[in-house]
């Protein structure tokens, strides 16, 4: 793992042992407790994303996004803030927002847009935010979470506070305006703001080599004046590392750092795609001889925290939590129509206030059994 900062390279922290309990959260190195609590999270998303990928096929659920292959780079990476910094997701991060606390019921009811989904069902599927774990939508609109990054974590810093916003992006974003203006911006200004790349190598069907002729990403940090660092991305303790190295010197006043984490999307880009059109099965089975889980795991074992043995009841259990979580998610209901007039204004207007009474009315009307024709 090197870090490029004005062309130079320099190591940072690779599989290094495990530091001591206290000390670890903020500094580069994990403790065995933190190891084993990313462990579970990274198993739990993993779990999450095959069932919600069969209640997809099922048309149960109307889009899905999986991260399988990337765990290691999402939750290595957010798990090196503090509670009060921000995510700005891309396409495959919704798993730090259970990572940092929150529950899967409401999460799943996201997925499904129903009642017990605190934003209403006003987003598409997958697209899952939480204001409580501080973390913005999903951003399907490649790149626009760049920008909006910055300008949080410049506002922030203006403020006095001293929170840092973490966004991140695909290789594809590498190519979209937004990325480029943003990175322009939060070297000049010296905003808190880490930019977390998933090199996962394509972008639907658009391999990395055909995105840029650059040597990496992590490079291009350099052009606009702040250092870049390339991690392997399947290797949670170097992510978080760097993440932590990185969003310690954004708090500090440092500025900016893009990082890099190269890694695969082992899946589908999304329920809407198939990658045996554009893939090579062999690249595949390749990066999948690579799984960040697996990986971990064996780290854990190596460390005496964990043993094969437990590997099936662990499974058993998630299975169970996740199961639970749909089944209580599925039994709600719809959101009300009349909640389209919730949260738009915080004094709403006259005209809309019609328009909910209008609705309100006219739902009432169709809910009643209809009545007897008084027509002769
Ligand atoms: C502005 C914009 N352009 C194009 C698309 C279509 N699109 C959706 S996902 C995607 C690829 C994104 O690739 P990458 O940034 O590498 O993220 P990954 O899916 O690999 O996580 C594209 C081109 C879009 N949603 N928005
Ligand atoms: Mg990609």
């Amino acid at each position: 793992m090197g870090l490029a900062q004005n062309g130079a390279t320099r190591e940072v922290a690779a599989g290094a042992p495990p530091g001591k309990g206290k000390e670890a959260r903020g500094g580069p190195m994990l403790s065995g407790e933190d190891l084993l609590r990313l462990y579970l999270a990274m198993v739990l998303v993993r779990v999450l994303d095959q069932r919600m990928m069969t209640l997809q096929r099922q048309g149960r659920v109307g889009f899905y996004g999986a991260c399988t292959g990337q765990e290691a780079a999402c939750l290595g990476s957010a798990y090196a803030l503090r509670e009060n910094d921000w995510i700005f997701p891309s396409l495959r991060e919704g798993g730090a927002m259970l990572l940092r606390g929150f529950p899967l019921l409401p999460y799943v009811c996201q997925v499904l847009g129903n009642s017990g989904d605190p934003t209403k069902g006003r987003q598409m599927p997958s697209h899952q935010s939480a204001r409580s774990v501080r973390q913005v939508s999903w951003s399907s609109c490649i790149g626009t979470q760049l920008p909006q990054a910055v300008g949080a974590a410049w506002a922030a810093r203006r403020q006095g506070d001293e929170l840092v916003a973490l966004a991140y992006l695909g290789d594809g974003a590498t190519s979209s305006g937004d990325f480029h203006a943003a990175m322009n911006f939060a070297g000049v200004l010296r905003a808190p703001v880490v930019f977390l790349c998933q090199n996962n190598h394509w972008s639907i069907s658009l391999p990395t080599s055909r995105q840029t002729a650059s040597e990496s990403i992590a490079i291009k940090a350099v052009a606009y004046g702040f250092p870049g660092a390339k991690v392997d991305g399947n290797d949670v303790e170097a992510v978080y590392a760097a993440t932590a190295e990185a969003v310690a010197r954004a708090r500090a006043g440092g500025g900016p750092t893009l990082i890099e984490a190269e890694t695969y999307r082992i899946g589908a880009h999304s329920s809407s795609d198939d990658p045996t059109r554009y893939r090579d099965p062999a690249e595949v089975e390749a990066w999948m001889a690579k799984d960040p889980i697996d990986r971990l795991r064996h780290r854990l074992e190596g460390l005496g925290l964990w043993e094969a043995g437990r590997e099936a009841a662990l499974q058993a259990e998630l299975q169970a939590q996740v199961a639970a979580a749909i089944e209580q998610a599925e039994a709600l209901p719809k959101v009300a129509p009349e909640t389209l007039f919730d949260d738009v204004y915080a004094e709403e207007p006259w005209n809309l206030s019609e328009q909910r009474r209008e609705l309100t009315r006219g739902l009432a009307a169709r809910r009643r059994p209809s009545e007897p024709s008084k027509a002769v």
